[in-house]
């Protein structure tokens, strides 16, 4: 257990580190003539977070090893900026304050340091540490929250020095997940990705347990309830598998059943907050959830509706997506973001208005190449047109060639929403000329829902169509088919 690679000794970590207090960090040095420079700290601009007070984020004990619950009131935020302009680390600096408040934080100080990578033992330059230890005294904050996926020893080594808790990306989407799920399926998929994320770092936040008992480098018993605890998670990990592929099972059936009616499926992704659900609503009247928040859905819902000369399809809802989603929960959502990639047609939504919609997109296509989507036809649907600038528009219209621009909100364009919609279904491409007696009006009825009626005709002898329909449809229909030449 102790060989793990993220296991190190504590001890020797802090004997090495004692001395950093005194030390100058070389690149704190220049560190410091960037913020002159840049103005990055500009308190004023700190302070002007928007501050939502109240609503603790306790998570429930979501299994039954001892797990450090996440209480995220009065927050801290820090990042590095390693690449990329002044504003792309305002941005996701921005990003992650609405991470924060999306979990009920209030968010009291906002700081990033421009590094060329992150410090392997503190994230943050050794000597910025001490910085941000003044801020947590100052502001009373009880929780530092990182701007990145942090290694166990650096959560450890900065918790030991700010002397509050200190959070990364990771585990404060993991907790708003756990805070929206609804379904059981998705609270099913949260806990696995919890779970996951816990059990590579057990041994940091038994640490800080064992520092609170008093003894820092206290193995003995740590140690045996660490092996413990982990074989509870694989027990529990593996529960959860299974009843996710029970699941997987049913949803599976629904599919097939879309499948082999050749119903189009259109599956509506994006960007956290890009108006995705209003879209769903505004095309199908499907009454979804629409919050002004992040991550405000996570259970997909599928609607059926119509195109213009009456063919079924399924327009579905999904989870937002986020620049360097977790890849536990991309794992534990595989069999939800499945839907994605088995769809006929993805409306990927961006949002117009935001001040990265390209930083935006790429994130997006970089979790539909993980999730083997990217094969599937996309229209981008640029959305929130009321409040986004013209000039943005159409240099994303110029980028993306296939793309529409809408506003869910004022209803601007959705038709065209629409009509680019139908046309990239797949089309039933079979002609068939039939004669049904007037008993099968269920036949009738199915090829108006799933082909598109050419002719009809009320003969003597029964109905008379000309459609096209599905490959699939037509064998069907074998025995009313007629053949020869068509009468005029
Ligand atoms: N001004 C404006 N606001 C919009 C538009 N479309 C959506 N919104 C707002 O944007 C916010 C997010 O909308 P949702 O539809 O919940 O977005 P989503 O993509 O489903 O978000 P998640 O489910 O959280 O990933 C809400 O406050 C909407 O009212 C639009 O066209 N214009
Ligand atoms: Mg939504």
């Amino acid at each position: 257990m102790t060989n793990a690679p993220e296991d190190f000794d504590l001890e020797a970590e802090l004997a090495e580190t004692a001395g950093w207090d005194s030390e100058v960090d070389p690149e704190e040095r220049r560190d410091e003539r960037t913020d002159q420079t840049t103005g990055s700290m500009d308190l004023a601009e700190r302070h002007a977070l928007r501050r939502v007070v109240g609503l603790s984020t306790e998570l429930e004990d979501i299994s039954e090893v001892e797990y450090r619950q996440l209480r995220l009131e009065r927050v801290v935020l820090v990042g590095v900026w390693t690449e990329g302009t002044v504003e792309d680390a305002e941005n996701s600096m921005a990003e992650l304050a609405a991470l924060a408040e999306t979990a009920g934080s209030q968010v009291l100080e906002n700081v990033y340091q421009r590094r060329d990578k992150p410090d392997p033992a503190t994230y943050i330059g050794r000597g910025k540490v001490e910085g941000v230890r003044e801020i947590v005294r100052a502001t009373g904050a009880d929780t530092v929250i990182m701007d990145g996926e942090l290694a166990p020893s650096q959560l450890r080594n900065l918790e030991d020095k700010l002397k509050v808790k200190v959070v990364d990306r990771t585990a404060l989407i993991l907790d708003i997940f756990a805070q929206h799920a609804k379904s059981k399926e998705g609270q099913a998929q949260v806990e696995l990705a919890q779970l996951s994320y816990m059990k590579q770092r057990l041994r940091g936040w038994g640490s800080s347990l064992s520092r609170q008992a008093g003894g820092i480098g206290g193995r003995g018993p740590g140690e045996t309830k660490i092996e413990t605890d982990r074989r509870r998670i694989n027990d529990k990990v593996a529960k959860l598998r299974r009843e996710l592929a029970h699941m997987k099972t049913t949803r599976q059936t629904k599919r097939n059943e879309r499948r082999r009616n050749s119903i189009p499926s259109v599956a509506i992704a994006g960007y956290t907050n890009a108006g995705k659900s209003s879209l769903l609503n505004r095309l199908t009247d499907a009454g979804v959830l629409v919050e002004d928040s992040l991550f405000a859905t996570l259970d997909p819902t599928t609607r059926r509706t119509t195109t213009s000369d009456g063919r079924i399809y399924t327009m579905s809802d999904t989870v937002g997506f986020v620049r360097h989603l977790p890849h536990d929960l991309i794992e534990a959502f595989r069999s939800t973001l499945e839907e994605v990639a088995e769809a006929d047609l993805v409306v990927h939504v961006v949002d117009g208005s935001h001040p990265d919609p390209e930083g935006q997109l790429s994130a997006v296509r970089a979790v539909f190449a993980d999730i083997d989507a990217s094969s599937v036809k996309e229209l981008v649907v640029i959305n929130k047109a009321d409040l986004a600038d013209p000039i943005t528009l159409s240099r994303l219209r110029q980028r993306e060639p296939h793309s529409v621009v809408c506003s869910a909100k004022t209803g601007e364009g959705i038709e065209d929403v629409l009509a680019a919609i139908e046309g990239d279904l797949p089309r039933p491409d079979v002609d068939v000329r039939l004669l049904l007696p007037y008993s099968r009006g269920d036949l009738v009825s199915r090829i108006h829902d799933h082909g598109e009626v050419l002719t009809i005709d009320h003969t003597g002898d029964g109905t008379l169509i000309r459609a096209r329909v599905s490959e699939a449809f037509a064998g069907e229909l074998e025995l009313y088919t007629l053949t020869g030449t068509p009468e005029a």
